[in-house]
């Protein structure tokens, strides 16, 4: 087994000296209640893959010492996403065998990650590994989520990403108990979704991507495919259609959104910030038409309740022409019936749908910027702030996503180099990101008058301007995501967290993403297992 679980259960009691749970040739899954089996099978799917055993799944509430019981109560919880309930579960190993219990079906799968974890990594690695029986320490996990929403995200539109490696990101965030899949959808540099109100932004926005790389976009079909796989895994997609801003890849391919009715060029380059739909009134039905049918086609094929509708960085957008826009988008996200989430430069509007949530990816010093740097930076932080606080004075709440932290798209301290031997990350937030300060962060503490019951959740963003495939993408993503994955999952510590041991819990899982063939950067200095 590992060190212990990551991220860090609520409660767990580990029992070294004691009998061990043991998976054999002949262990069953018996399952129970609603979804159980369902969970039952991936559990089983993954660890025949290991082991080479028949791993049969049956009906029932209790098994053998060899058998692994999952059971789903019941009891009333909500959508996991926005309750913490709905994730909660218990588990048991021993020498009676293995049993994990939940009120709802997405707890009893947040249980199964962290059985996976204390089974040795071979027992569900991608190649039967023979051996006569596998262990699990004996011990007694009693968790539950701190936070309700845990997301990672994951840029498709400057490096488009085929639907089999976005399936193998979702079983790779799922195994550290992350609950959201928010894919990036759009951007200046590609399209990358079916709309057939509007075929041009694929068959001409789709097809380009950054340094004139493929391009590629999701078919209804490809799309549908990616939510039911999440779903199966208790995790919600959150599809992101970038507004106002970030909209060369439409700009280019329907003329009419432009103010003078002419197409941009298509966009292969990686700057931010310079592209805008038109908010004159002389394109508000076009533009609002375009606003309806992509967020209502989005929303019609999305089971999850949330609509992220961008609204970063428009800095070709006058300060009144984006409030005027976000308007517009937001009550038009709003009218598909899923609630909003926005990047917190939408707080600058006083008009926000009910329950709007704002993602913050200022930085975690934004209240010492505000105070102590000089003009235009203290200014530009008092703003972020102004505007990440304007979601909770209208009943919304706030994911955060400070980019000097949280963005693992930033460069390792030590610069690494891909597989290919390629320069890979950025730079631009405060320099390169450690693990340490990946995990070394606290949500509450962040903006003034945002505080835990404000806080939604957190989530992990990876933007891939410089990153090509997804080697590239899990390589700066892992070890660095299991810092933020602790921060949403597991209990707050006063005093601050344990920097030595979670690096320690860390380490050992480099044998189980070997196993599971997820690509990670092996940080110098760490005891990898
Ligand atoms: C900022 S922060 C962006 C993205 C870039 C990223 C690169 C934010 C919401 N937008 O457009 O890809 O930096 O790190």
């Amino acid at each position: 087994m590992t060190t212990g679980i990551v991220p860090l259960p609520a409660s767990a009691e580990y029992r070294p000296d004691d009998t061990p749970f043991r998976l054999a040739g002949d262990t069953k899954l018996v399952a129970s209640g609603d979804g159980a089996a369902a969970i039952a099978e991936l559990l089983a799917d993954r660890l025949r893959g290991g082991t080479g055993y028949d791993l049969p799944v049956v009906d029932g509430m209790e098994g053998g010492a060899s058998d692994i019981v999952l059971v789903v109560r019941g009891a009333s919880a909500g959508e996991s996403t926005t309750d913490p309930a709905a994730d909660a579960y218990t588990l048991e190993t021993g020498a009676d065998g293995a049993r994990i219990e939940a009120d709802a079906a997405s707890g009893l799968f947040r249980g199964t990650q962290s059985l996976l974890q204390l089974l040795p990594p071979d027992a569900s690695g991608r190649t039967p590994a023979p051996a006569d029986g596998f262990a699990a320490v004996a011990a007694s996990v009693d968790d539950r989520p701190r936070f309700a929403y845990r997301g990672a995200s994951l840029d498709v539109a400057r490096h488009f990403m085929p639907v089999d490696d976005v399936l193998s990101y979702i079983d790779a965030i799922a195994f550290l108990k992350f609950n959201v899949l928010h894919l990036h959808l759009t951007d200046d540099q590609g399209w990358r979704i079916r709309i057939d109100a509007w075929p041009q932004l694929t068959d001409l926005g789709g097809q380009t991507a950054v340094w004139h790389d493929e391009g590629g976009y999701y078919t209804k079909d490809d799309y549908r495919r990616i939510v039911e796989y999440a779903a199966a895994r208790s995790v919600t997609v959150v599809p992101e259609i970038d507004l106002p801003g970030h909209t060369n890849a439409a700009l280019s391919s329907v003329p009419e959104l432009n103010c003078d009715g002419v197409a941009t060029e298509p966009y292969h380059g990686i700057e931010v910030g310079f592209s805008s739909l038109c908010a004159s009134p002389e394109r508000a039905e076009v533009t609002d038409r375009f606003l309806a049918d992509v967020l209502g086609e989005v929303a019609a094929m999305t089971p999850g309740p949330w609509l992220h509708v961008g609204g970063d960085e428009s800095h070709a957008t006058s300060p009144e022409d984006y409030v005027n826009l976000v308007d517009r988008i937001t009550a038009t996200g709003a009218a598909t019936g899923k609630t909003v989430i926005g990047w917190h430069e939408i707080g600058a509007s006083r008009n926000l749908p009910p329950g709007t949530i704002g993602q913050y990816w200022g930085f975690v010093g934004a209240t010492d910027d505000a105070e102590g740097a000089p003009g235009d930076e203290a200014a530009a932080a008092a703003e972020t702030l102004a505007d990440t606080r304007s979601f909770v004075e209208q009943g919304g709440r706030v994911i955060f996503s400070p980019a000097d932290v949280a963005y693992l798209d930033m460069k390792y301290v030590e610069d690494p180099q891909n597989a290919l031997g390629q320069d890979i990350g950025l730079q631009w937030a405060k320099g390169p990101t450690t693990l340490e300060e990946a995990y070394g962060w606290e949500p509450a503490d962040i903006v003034p008058g945002v505080g835990e019951a404000d806080i939604l959740g957190v989530e992990a963003p990876i933007w891939t301007e410089t990153l090509r495939t997804m080697d590239d993408v899990e390589f700066m993503a892992f070890p660095r995501i299991t810092g933020i994955a602790e921060i949403a999952w597991s209990p707050r510590v006063e005093g601050g967290r344990d920097e030595e041991a979670f690096v320690e819990r860390v380490a050992g899982l480099a044998p189980y993403w070997d196993a599971a063939g997820v690509e990670f950067y092996r940080i110098r200095g760490i005891d990898w297992r």
